[in-house]
């Protein structure tokens, strides 16, 4: 069977998802093809904190109403050192900017609402998605739906299948050029159905490793702690983790933590990367399928958002104005942003953790430049615009 459409989308995740119901309002046609379940895809717990352009994308894709109604608009956030809190205040350092909380999960049920709503066509569970032609200008799509083939014809592939997907890999190794930094640790995370420690989010910097305290709604707890990379899930049980976690926390706000059964436990390894170019002839990489950051400074899925936002509007400028411009000048656009959203993840990074072969002068330069940013308000107004994210 053959399938024909303007807009081949690989993955169902929120870079897809948003991007379709994006493109469908202007009337572009696009299949969406997911690997998983709709329900397997709502059962990953990802990110927890929106910057203000991904928001303002929901809206405009006509899914923020329930993102406004139920998440939280944050202004600041602490960061603890050793057991000293001191606050960002990312208001008062951009004039004004904030960021949302609202769950990953729920914006892409949202998202998934929207595209059934609209009757999207998101076609799950397929298998053996193979890109075809992309250097032409007819180029397609195939995928196994049981024993049979299905063939998608289109103008344009969009590569939206995350880190581990099948477009990035479709660009040949003479073109594509990767660059990857994995650190020596990852983050144990729980969500516990418990109220959040503290009203804004805690970043927590301690001799015996990183932690977060996070959290999804009033009544449901998002936490994290630094962990080895040997570490299994298996190797923490709950009292281990709330023990550990308020071990690192300032005395005050270990004493109000309010523990409980984790509803979900897992470990996430940390890295940097990126693959360039995003444009490979009619094939074009967004989100995770392009870049992947340490989340620590909360730009992974805020990443997605400006790959979004640029091909959104080099796709309606090619199909309404016959302006290519956009497409032509995509991967660079993209890449720019995307590299300041590498640095930024990074610095959190380095500045919060515990290297565990860290030389002493670097943890020296790690202790300054923790007195810098509290010493220094352009070091704060660097810190929060970065935080509540930077212009597309
Ligand atoms: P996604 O990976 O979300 O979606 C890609 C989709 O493509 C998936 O549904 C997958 O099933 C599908 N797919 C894969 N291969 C396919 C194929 N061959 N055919 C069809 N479909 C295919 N970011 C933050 O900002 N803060 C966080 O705290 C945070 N925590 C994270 C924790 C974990 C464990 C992980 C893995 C990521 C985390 N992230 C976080 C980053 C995360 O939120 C991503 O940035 C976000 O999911 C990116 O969305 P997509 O680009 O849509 O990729
Ligand atoms: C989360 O709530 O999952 C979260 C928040 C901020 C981060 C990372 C994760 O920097």
């Amino acid at each position: 069977m053959s399938l024909k459409t303007k807009v081949g989308i690989i993955g169902g995740g929120p870079s897809g998802l948003m991007l379709s119901q994006l493109l469908d309002l202007r009337g572009i046609d696009n299949i969406v093809l997911e690997k998983h379940s709709r329900e397997y895809v709502l059962g990953r717990i990802r990110a927890g904190v929106l910057e203000h352009g991904f928001a303002e994308l929901m809206r405009e894709a006509q899914c923020g109403e329930r993102m406004d109604a139920e998440g939280e608009i944050h202004e600041g956030f602490y960061i603890a050192d050793n057991g000293k809190m001191q606050r960002v205040d990312l208001a008062g350092h951009t004039g004004g900017n904030s960021v949302v909380v609202y769950g990953q999960t729920e914006l892409t049920r949202d998202l998934y609402d929207a595209r059934e709503k609209m009757g999207g066509n998101v076609i799950h569970n397929v298998e053996d998605v193979k890109l075809n032609d992309l250097k032409s200008d007819a180029p397609y799509i195939t995928y196994r739906d049981g024993d049979e083939i299905i063939r998608i014809d289109c103008d344009y592939v969009i590569g939206a299948d995350g880190f581990h997907g099948v477009s990035r890999k479709s660009i040949p190794a003479d073109v594509l050029q990767e660059y990857e930094k994995v650190y020596p640790f990852g983050w144990l995370g729980v969500l516990s159905r418990t109220k959040p420690v503290s009203p804004e989010l805690v970043y927590a910097k301690n001799d015996r490793g990183f932690a977060l305290c996070s959290m999804r709604s009033q009544v449901l707890s998002r936490y994290y702690i630094q962990v080895p990379l040997t570490d299994t899930v298996e190797d923490w049980s709950d009292d281990a983790f709330w023990d550990e976690l308020k071990a690192r926390l300032p005395q005050d706000v270990a004493d109000a933590l309010e523990t409980g059964p984790s509803i979900e436990k897992s470990i996430a390894p940390l890295r940097s990367f990126v693959a360039e170019p995003m444009r490979y002839g009619n094939l074009f990489l967004a989100g995770d399928a392009a870049h992947i950051v340490p989340p620590t400074g909360a730009r992974g899925l805020n990443s997605a958002a400006s790959d979004i936002y640029y091909l959104y509007h080099a796709m309606v400028d090619h199909y309404e104005n016959s302006d290519d411009t956009g497409l032509e000048n995509y991967s660079e656009k993209a890449l720019a942003r995307i590299w300041k959203a590498q640095r930024f993840s990074w610095w959190m990074t380095s500045l919060l953790h515990t290297f565990p072969e860290s030389i002493s002068y670097d943890s020296k330069l790690q202790k300054t430049d923790m007195e810098y940013l509290f010493s220094s308000e352009a070091a704060l107004t660097s810190l929060a615009e970065n935080y509540v994210g930077l212009p597309f």
